[in-house]
């Protein structure tokens, strides 16, 4: 299937009011991208399909929407064909560092991403929780860095992660999503490269040796979810 492109839109926010008593840090940023509907790629009868990914930061994090076509359901109500999947956030904007972002292991392989982070929105607890992960480097594990209780409302799935459970990253960041049942993945946005939450460097074209290494290192978790998926 040719995916079309990918309408990204920033906004940048200024709050006029200087006295405001929630602190600093009124400056916001909100990046979106769009995704077609129809678009998506799975074979069975459930088709998560995502209309699109917004982000926005502020100096204490990063709030996330997830929107779809359809009114969403939790993995918590036990059904498997509820909406799974992850956000993959590269959040020192570098494919140098990181491992291979499972948007590319289920999409075209085209997110230019060294994921540091992983909102995983497979892993529920029975009580709502999610965890997010950071990748270790140094032996190719996953750390759960932080839980918290995502919204389910309507067509959109939301919340907020705070810097402290990105490494205190100051929330310009890159970032791409694949959702799906527990039974196979079905879309996956933007459909080309990555949401850019400010930063100022283009990610560089992928060389040979990082793009083994990444492979190599993020064999583990593959196979964790080619189990699922
Ligand atoms: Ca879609
Ligand atoms: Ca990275």
């Amino acid at each position: 299937m040719t995916r079309s492109s990918v309408v990204v839109l920033a906004l940048v926010v200024l709050s006029a009011c200087s006295h405001s008593s929630t602190g600093p840090g009124t400056t916001s940023l909100t990046v979106k991208a769009t995704d077609p509907s129809g678009d998506t790629y799975g074979n069975l009868a459930v088709q998560w399909d995502l209309t699109g990914l917004t982000l926005t930061r502020d100096t204490g994090g990063i709030d996330f929407a997830i929107d779809f076509t359809s009114s969403v359901q939790s993995p918590v109500s036990g059904d498997s064909d509820a909406v799974y999947g992850e956000i993959d956030f590269d959040t020192d904007q570098s494919i140098t560092t990181g491992t291979t972002s499972f948007v590319d292991v289920f999409g075209p392989g085209s997110t230019g991403m060294g994921v540091d982070y992983v909102l995983d929105l497979f892993d529920y607890t029975p009580d709502s929780l999610v965890p997010v992960l950071r990748y270790n480097a140094n032996d190719s594990t996953y750390s759960t860095v932080y839980s918290f209780r995502p919204m389910f409302s309507g067509k959109r799935i939301s919340g907020r992660i705070p810097r402290s459970a990105l490494g205190n990253d100051d929330g310009f960041l890159n970032a791409a999503i694949v959702v799906g049942t527990l039974r196979e993945p079905t879309d996956i946005a933007p459909n080309s490269g990555h949401l850019k939450v400010g930063g100022t460097a283009p990610a560089p074209p992928v060389g040979r040796v990082a793009a083994e290494a990444l492979r190599e290192a993020h064999s583990r978790r593959a196979a964790k979810w080619t189990s699922r998926w």
